[in-house]
C-alpha cells in the first residue's frame, strides 16, 4: 500500500487510480501546474539535466533516488506517511478521540485556510528563486537550489491534493488560485509577508533557506500533529525534505562565512571595505542579512496573541512543536504564556493565556532552535582567530505582525524614537549598496568543481558524488 506507483500519470502512494473522480480532477490541474512551472519557475532552466533525488518510499528510511532529469519532467506526486490505525487526537478538545479520516463540517473552514495558506508558500518560495540559476556559485549550488525548487513544488502537490480529495469544488478554486498568486505582485500577492519580498542573491537565498524553510519544518511539525490525519501524514512526509533546504542554508552561510575568513585572515584584514575590495562578502553585511531574513520570517507565525491560534488548538487542528513530547495535559485552558508589550518605552513580558499566545510559543520554539546555527556559524569565525561574532536580533527588532508592529526597537533590545531607529536602520538591515555589492559579485561558475571567490567549497559532495561532479549538465 505505501509503495509509490510511478506508472500513473501522477505518481502517487495514495491509491489514486482507485478514485477516478479525485484522479481525473488532479489530471486536470497538472497541466496547468506545468505551466506555472514553465512560466514562474527557475528561469532558463528547461532543458538542463540535473541531478535530483526522487521520492521512492514514503517510508522514513531510503526514500531517494537520485539521477539526471529534466526540471519540467520531474515526477511530482503525492506523497503520505504510512497511516497509523490506532492515532488519537493529541490535544485540544477532542483529545482521545480516533483522528479524523475525513474533515468534520464545523472545522471545514479553518482547515482549508490552513490548508491554503501553507500550500501558497511553496509555489512562492518557486517564484522568488528563479533568477538565482543565472549566477550560481558553482554546480553543486545550482543543484541545490534546483532540488529545493522541485521540492517546493512537491510541497504545492501536497496541499492540492488534500484540497481536492477533501474540499470539493471550493478545494479545486483554491488550487487553481494556488497557481494564479505571485509572489510580490501589487494585485495578487502570496499571502504572508515574508513571501512577497524578494530573493535576489545567493546570500539572501541560504538566509532564506535557514530560516524561512525553518519556518516551514516549524509549521509543518504543528501540522503534523494534526487531528485531521491526511494532514498530518501529508506535513510528515514533506519534513522530511525539509532537513535537506535547511542543510543547503546552514551550509551555504557557513561556506559564505569560511571563505571571508579565510581571505580576513590571509590579509589581515579587519576593515569591512578592504575585506570587499577582495571580493568577498564582509562579515557586517553578513550580518545584516541575518537580522533582516530572521526578522521577516518570525513575523510567520503571526500575532502573539491569535485567537485563531487558539481555536486551531482547541478544535484539534493545529498542534504545537513537538505536542505528543509535551507533559501537560493538551488542553492548557488554565495556562499562561509570557508575551512582550511596551510599556512606558521599555519592553515589558507580560502574562497571556497560552492558548491565545500559540504562535508566540511556536516562534519562541523557532527561535531557540535557529540560535543552535548561528553559534555554529561564530565557531567558524572563531576558529579563524578574529573576533566578531553574529547575533540573532532581538525578537522585537523590525517586526511587522502583532503587538510589536510599528514599535521601534534596536537588534539589542532598546526601545528608542522613530527618528533614531531610522538613522539606525542602515547599520542593521541591508542597504541599497550592501545589495549592489552582493548582486556585483554574483556570477554563474559552470565548470564543474570551481567555486566562486565568494565562497568556499563544500567538505563533501551530493550523495557520496565528487565535489567537481556534474551536478548539472547543460548539452
Ligand atoms: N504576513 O491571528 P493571526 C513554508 C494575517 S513556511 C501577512 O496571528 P493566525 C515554506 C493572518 O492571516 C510555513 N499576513 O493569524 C518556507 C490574519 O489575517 P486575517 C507556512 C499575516 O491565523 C520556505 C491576521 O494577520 N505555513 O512552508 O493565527 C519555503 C491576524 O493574524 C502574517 C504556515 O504558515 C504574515 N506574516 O496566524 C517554502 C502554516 N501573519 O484573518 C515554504 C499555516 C498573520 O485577519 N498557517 N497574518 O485576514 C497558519 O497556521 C496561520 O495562518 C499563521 C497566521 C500562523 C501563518
Ligand atoms: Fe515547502
Ligand atoms: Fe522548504
Amino acid at each position: 500500500m505505501m509503495s509509490i506507483d510511478y506508472t500513473d500519470l501522477i505518481p502517487n502512494n495514495v491509491e489514486l487510480g482507485a478514485d477516478r473522480t479525485l484522479q481525473r480532477a488532479l489530471e486536470a490541474w497538472q497541466p496547468n501546474y506545468r505551466n506555472w512551472w514553465l512560466e514562474m519557475g527557475p528561469e532558463g532552466t528547461h532543458d538542463l539535466d540535473i541531478y535530483l533525488r526522487t521520492a521512492i518510499s514514503a517510508e522514513p528510511s531510503g526514500w531517494a533516488q537520485f539521477g539526471h532529469v529534466k526540471m519540467p519532467d520531474y515526477r511530482w506526486g503525492i506523497f503520505l506517511a504510512p497511516r497509523d490505525p490506532e492515532r488519537a487526537i493529541g490535544f485540544g478538545e477532542h483529545r482521545g478521540q480516533p483522528a479524523w479520516q475525513e474533515v468534520p463540517g464545523e472545522h471545514r473552514a479553518n482547515l482549508r485556510r490552513i490548508i491554503v495558506t501553507q500550500g501558497d508558500t511553496e509555489p512562492a518560495s518557486v517564484e522568488q528563486q528563479r533568477h538565482l540559476g543565472l549566477t550560481a556559485p558553482s554546480l553543486y549550488d545550482l543543484r541545490n537550489l534546483f532540488q529545493v525548487n522541485v521540492e517546493e513544488g512537491r510541497h504545492l502537490w501536497a496541499m492540492v491534493y488534500l484540497l481536492h480529495r477533501f474540499f470539493g469544488r471550493d478545494g479545486r478554486e483554491e488550487a487553481d488560485a494556488l497557481l494564479e498568486r505571485r509572489s510580490g505582485d501589487t494585485d495578487n500577492p502570496r499571502i504572508l509577508g515574508a513571501f512577497n519580498e524578494r530573493t535576489p542573491d545567493w546570500l539572501a537565498f541560504f538566509m532564506f533557506t535557514y530560516f524561512t524553510d525553518r519556518d516551514g519544518k516549524f509549521q509543518l511539525c504543528a501540522l503534523a500533529e494534526s487531528g485531521f490525519d491526511p494532514l498530518a501524514r501529508t506535513t510528515r512526509f514533506m519534513l522530511t525534505e525539509e532537513a535537506h533546504h535547511m542543510f543547503v542554508g546552514e551550509s551555504g552561510v557557513a561556506r559564505v562565512i569560511q571563505r571571508t575568513c579565510e581571505v580576513m585572515k590571509a590579509h589581515d584584514l579587519r576593515d569591512p571595505a578592504q575585506v570587499r575590495a577582495l571580493g568577498v562578502i564582509d562579515l557586517e553585511t553578513i550580518q545584516r542579512y541575518l537580522n533582516f531574513h530572521f526578522s521577516v520570517t518570525i513575523d510567520l507565525f503571526g500575532a502573539d496573541q491569535s485567537s485563531n491560534a487558539a481555536g486551531f488548538y482547541s478544535a484539534g487542528l493545529k498542534g504545537r512543536f513537538e505536542e505528543t513530547k509535551r507533559a501537560d495535559d493538551h488542553v492548557l485552558k488554565d495556562r499562561v504564556y509570557p508575551v512582550l508589550t511596551v510599556a512606558d518605552g521599555r519592553l515589558t513580558e507580560h502574562e497571556a493565556p497560552m492558548l491565545t499566545a500559540l504562535n508566540e510559543v511556536l516562534r519562541d520554539d523557532f527561535i531557540r532552535d535557529s540560535h543552535g546555527g548561528v553559534a555554529r556559524w561564530n565557531k567558524i569565525i572563531e576558529k579563524h582567530g578574529l573576533p566578531f561574532r553574529l547575533k540573532a536580533p532581538h525578537k522585537a527588532f523590525n517586526r511587522r505582525i502583532g503587538q510589536l508592529a510599528g514599535v521601534h526597537v534596536t537588534p539589542d533590545g532598546q526601545v528608542v524614537a522613530a527618528a533614531e531607529w531610522q538613522a539606525g536602520a542602515a547599520h542593521w538591515l541591508p542597504t541599497e549598496a550592501d545589495r549592489a555589492f552582493v548582486a556585483a559579485l554574483m556570477g554563474r561558475v559552470v565548470e564543474p568543481g570551481r567555486f566562486a571567490n565568494w565562497i568556499a567549497p563544500p567538505p563533501v559532495g551530493i550523495n557520496r558524488q565528487p565535489i567537481d561532479f556534474s551536478y548539472v549538465r547543460f548539452d
